[in-house]
């Protein structure tokens, strides 16, 4: 359900935690592109989140703007949406402090990526991994944003900022933060891992097999697809014989959202087809729809400086509509300011 009572709004984000991977680019980068236009559009590099686990400085400040020159190389347009890095606007941080005294360690407890990404060494990790989804419903609600699109990864996280939206709106008997609603939809909300088609395809994956980099050349990406694991069977007459085909159906869904099409457009031209025609198919198409994303990348990453001047101007752009909320944040809380 939509909250109707707010102006739309569309935020979301990536990490810059390494190089982009497909998943970022089919499953977060081109559909917000593709909201660009239709409502307001608020589009951030959450380098506040990569912290959460180890970035060497240096690093982090290249994926930065390898993040930034991705958002513009796949289309974004600085003028109509507004482009910058979290840790340029200090009331994400701020906020992210009060969602913390909202959250209920209860509700953090079922976070499942925690889980997945701490495994059974949690103590080892940083605090700020287990409390980031505070983080990431400040930096929504920070802009009192409608609409997050996602990948289905970060389902329950959108979930979670309704539900701090919700308490801090009943607690301080308010109706000040709307109910986000996640938008998650087309063929690649989950891109998945070639090796592997039950894990998620991600930027710190441990093997470069397993993903496809938005900066591999046509010769990586085809050997990529090349070596993807799939089953010994063909591919099945319709979408429904994939069903209990991870890896089958993960590239069919791949093909499909490169080329804008259905999985079952995929499957009326390839029904029972051999992997050494499908994947080849797959690797041309892909080469085709990536490689002028990252020749633009590429031309964007040679001038920092013009990245560094697009984010600084976002950033302030983002600054007027966050600092008046942040106040008014701080009224409702009781935070004397003199
Ligand atoms: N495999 C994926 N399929 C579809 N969507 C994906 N996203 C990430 N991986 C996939 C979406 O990309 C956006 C940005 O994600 P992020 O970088 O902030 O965090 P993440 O989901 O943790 O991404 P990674 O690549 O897996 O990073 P690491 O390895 O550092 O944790 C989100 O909308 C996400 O859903």
């Amino acid at each position: 359900m939509t909250d109707t009572t707010f102006t739309p709004r569309v935020f979301s984000g990536i990490k810059p935690s390494g190089g982009l991977q497909l998943g970022n680019y089919l499953g977060a980068i081109k559909r917000f592109v593709g909201m660009q236009g239709q409502m307001e559009t608020v589009y951030c590099v959450v380098d506040m989140h990569a912290i959460t686990v180890w970035q060497d400085p240096a690093e982090l400040a290249k994926a930065t703007r390898e993040v930034a020159a991705g958002y513009l190389a796949a289309g974004l347009d600085p003028k109509k949406s507004i482009l910058f890095n979290q840790s340029q606007v200090s009331a994400h941080a701020e906020l992210g402090w009060i969602f913390n005294c909202v959250a209920r360690v209860g509700w953090m407890n079922r976070m499942t990526q925690f889980k997945d990404k701490a495994g059974s060494n949690a103590e080892k990790h940083s605090l700020g991994l287990y409390a980031y989804p505070a983080l990431m419903a400040a930096d929504i609600l920070l802009y009192h944003a409608t609409h997050v699109p996602v990948g289905e990864d970060q389902k329950q996280h959108v979930e979670l900022t309704r539900d701090i939206a919700t308490k801090f709106n009943h607690d301080y008997k308010v109706d000040f933060f709307p109910v986000t609603t996640p938008v998650i939809d087309g063929p690649a909300t989950r891109v998945m891992n070639l090796r592997d088609g039950t894990k998620k395809m991600s930027k710190s994956g441990e093997s470069d097999m397993e993903r496809i980099n938005m900066t591999d050349d046509a010769d990586k990406i085809a050997k990529k697809f090349k070596k993807a694991k799939t089953d010994p069977e063909p591919l099945p007459e319709t979408v429904e014989g994939l069903a209990d085909r991870p890896e089958a159906r993960n590239l069919v869904e791949i093909y499909a959202a490169l080329n804008d099409v259905t999985p079952a457009d995929v499957m009326a031209e390839y029904a029972g087809a051999q992997w050494g025609r499908f994947k080849p198919a797959l690797a041309d198409l892909a080469v085709s729809k990536l490689a002028p994303i990252s020749s633009e990348m590429a031309r964007f990453m040679d001038d920092p400086a013009e990245i560094d001047r697009i984010l600084g101007d976002g950033s302030a752009r983002a600054r007027q509509i966050a600092e008046p909320i942040l106040r008014k944040t701080y009224d409702i809380v009781g935070m004397l300011r003199s």
